[in-house]
């Protein structure tokens, strides 16, 4: 087994000898770069495949310290609010750590993959009639009355493990990037990420600090309007949150580190998810593009200089949206099972 990333970065987190690890052997994504996108954009585009985790997301980086200190504590049960891939995370390390664990998901507007992964792991699932947001107050007030952790990012132990990304992408680069770009939904994956890059910093591993350009969507931008929006509707299901938890986290990296937090639209962020698809070969869900798609926006305004290097943030794989994938890719041509009507289809001619 490859080590687990608790071991990998133990200096830098909160464990000790007496923390029993929690693994599924995650982290050490690989880190691709992007012809195609770079000559679009007019820079050095990177992008870091956190769908390579264990789970198909980054919520794994953080689940495995957040779980690893549950079960450390002697806690029974893990409990969190998602739109899917936080949930589908918690599963998988709670049933590795044989931990009872519940998950509140807003009714109907979870990805298959997601549902599939949750059910799958064993997780207790609830659907709420609501929104993510009036899930995770749930959440939150089960987390104080009942012995039960939660393992939302509003728990430190996850910010500390997502870290991680951050170290990963300067031990490959040997320096920070000059911008990254990721989406933002609760914001506690920005948050994360500026504390890693600052945390590199104060250990002499990075001499650059990057830019970090979050980006939401265009119907979920509270951050974006300063002010919550109590029915957020994006087609990137993963980031529809209206009144995210680490909202002053994520102002103060936007703010420290002199970027930006802007909006896309749905439009832009499923062109920039067929653009990653088709040109470059990464599928990832809707939400992962919304980082992309807010660089491509980005560069329309001449934003960048042809030597920046900009890494994007890919956060989960493609498989957990099948729906959204199906409904945005052409209709296959079905044909009778005959060489010829398929070879002339094709527009095949022979030599
Ligand atoms: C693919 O699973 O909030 O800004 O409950 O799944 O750290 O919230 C997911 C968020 C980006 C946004 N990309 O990260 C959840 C959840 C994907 C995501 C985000 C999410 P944060």
């Amino acid at each position: 087994m490859s080590p687990a990333l608790i071991e990998r970065y133990r200096e830098f987190l909160p464990v000790t000898a007496d923390t029993p690890i929690v693994t599924l052997s995650e982290g050490n994504t690989p880190l691709l770069p992007a012809p195609v996108l770079s000559a679009q954009v007019g820079a050095e585009v990177h992008l870091k495949f956190e769908g390579c985790n264990p789970t198909g997301s980054f919520k794994d980086r953080g689940m495995t310290l957040a779980v690893s200190k549950a079960k450390e504590s002697g806690v029974e049960a893990v409990v969190c609010a998602s739109t899917g891939n936080t949930a589908a995370s918690a599963a998988a390390y709670a049933a590795r750590a044989r931990l009872r664990c519940i998950v509140l998901l807003p009714e109907g507007k979870v990805a298959l993959g997601k549902l599939a992964h949750v059910s799958m792991c064993g997780a207790e699932v609830v659907a709420v009639k609501g929104n993510f947001d009036e899930a995770l107050e749930i959440v939150r007030y089960l987390a104080n009355t009942y012995p039960v952790e939660m393992v939302n990012s509003l728990n430190p132990y996850r910010i500390d493990g997502q870290m991680t990304g951050a170290f990963e992408i300067v031990d490959v680069l040997g320096d920070g990037p000059v911008y990254q770009a990721m989406p933002v939904g609760n914001a506690g994956n920005i948050t994360a990420y500026w504390k890693g890059y600052k945390r590199y910093q104060e250990a002499g591993r990075l001499q650059r600090l990057p830019r970090m350009l979050g980006f939401q969507a265009a119907g979920a931008a509270p951050i974006v309007l300063g002010k919550p929006v109590s029915n957020p509707e994006t087609v990137a299901s993963a980031i529809r949150i209206g009144n995210p938890a680490s909202w002053k986290d994520a102002e103060a990296a936007r703010d420290e580190s002199g970027g930006l937090i802007d909006a896309v639209t749905d439009e832009e962020i499923l062109a920039a998810y067929q653009l990653l698809g088709s040109k470059e070969g990464v599928f990832c869900e809707p939400a992962s593009a919304a980082g992309v798609a807010g660089i491509l926006k980005l560069a329309k305004e001449g934003f960048f200089k042809p030597s920046d290097q900009v890494v994007c943030i890919i956060t989960g794989h493609g498989l957990k949206d099948p729906d959204t994938a199906i409904a945005s890719a052409p209709t296959p041509t079905s044909l009778p099972a005959e060489k010829g009507a398929v070879a002339s289809a094709l527009g095949l001619e022979s030599q």
